[in-house]
């Protein structure tokens, strides 16, 4: 039923609405790759809520394109098969055994979750690998390290004729090799920045847990150049866990990708928050 009364939160709801105009206007058209890492991944509320925040990115005219990790996921599927899990440089050391259970989580499990909250937000989802279309095509990354792929070509394609159809393609990040019987465990970030590179893609959204590229102060930095993220590199300021996710940024913008941001997936609408108010979230990259 139609409310009469203008309490104050309606009115604040309309304000909202229009105040994110010119954002709504700058993004139509736009693509945005999101990764959307296992540790982001939370409850089914938090779920829907991110799914709810796709939805109405491709409502509003933006080409978002979902690409996924599970990590945890893997690691609780490999323990219950009685595999170790072991990780080199922040990567999975992958064996045949290893890949199997990576494929079938990832493609699996994992993208389908991410489809079926799409579209029980009323979105149209179809969820794909890189092994579809040979989106991804990868090389090894590192003898020590076994199927785990580099990517060497992609072919988007198929993502331009998901937009086309008004579909959010939701990408899991297992690859073919160039041999094709080949199957290859891509690190998520690593597959997000290669499909946002190869779009050149307007902005590459990296949702982790973490708040974002922090200083010595234990501030979040709001904005940095790719030369600014080398020399906090160098003096050890970025570390750990945060090398690959700006490597991952700095190797997108190079392949013209316009702006990469390091954001918090917790926080409620994050995806919202950063391309649709004048505040934003976490660390934007760009030249
Ligand atoms: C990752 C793929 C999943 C991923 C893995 O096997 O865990 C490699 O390490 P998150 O949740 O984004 O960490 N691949 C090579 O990246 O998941």
């Amino acid at each position: 039923m139609r409310k009469q009364k203008m309490d104050q939160d309606w009115i604040a709801t309309a304000r909202t609405l229009s105040e994110a105009l010119p954002f709504l206007q700058r993004y139509t058209g736009a693509i945005v790759v999101v990764k959307f890492g296992g540790n982001a991944m939370g409850d089914d509320d938090a779920m829907a809520e991110f799914a709810r925040d796709i939805v109405l990115m491709r409502q509003v005219g933006v080409n978002p394109v979902v690409v996924h990790g599970g990590g945890p996921m893997i690691n609780d599927m490999l323990k219950r098969l009685n595999i170790e899990s072991r990780f080199v440089r922040g990567k999975r050391v992958t064996d045949k055994a290893t890949v199997e259970v990576v494929e079938m989580v990832l493609t699996g499990l994992v993208n389908k979750r991410i489809v079926q909250a799409i579209m029980d937000e009323g979105g149209r989802a179809v969820g794909l690998s890189g092994k579809d279309d040979d989106l991804i095509v990868c090389e090894p990354d590192d003898p020590e390290l076994g199927f785990v792929g580099k990517p060497v070509e992609m072919n988007v394609q198929v993502l331009r004729d998901l937009f086309a159809a008004g579909i959010i393609p939701v990408v899991a990040p297992v690859a073919t090799g160039r041999n094709v019987t080949e199957t290859y465990n891509v690190n998520g970030d690593t597959a997000a920045g290669a499909i946002a590179g190869a779009l050149r893609a307007d902005r590459l959204l990296l949702l982790t847990d973490v708040s974002g590229v922090k200083n010595t102060a234990g501030e979040v930095v709001t904005a940095m150049t790719p030369q600014e993220v080398r020399s906090m590199i160098a003096d050890g300021i970025i570390a750990g866990g945060m090398i690959p996710k700006t490597e991952t940024a700095l190797k997108a913008i190079e392949d013209g990708v316009r702006a990469v941001v390091i954001l918090d997936g917790r926080v409620p609408n994050a995806c919202l928050l950063e391309l649709f108010t004048e505040l934003g979230a976490g660390s934007l990259i760009r030249s």
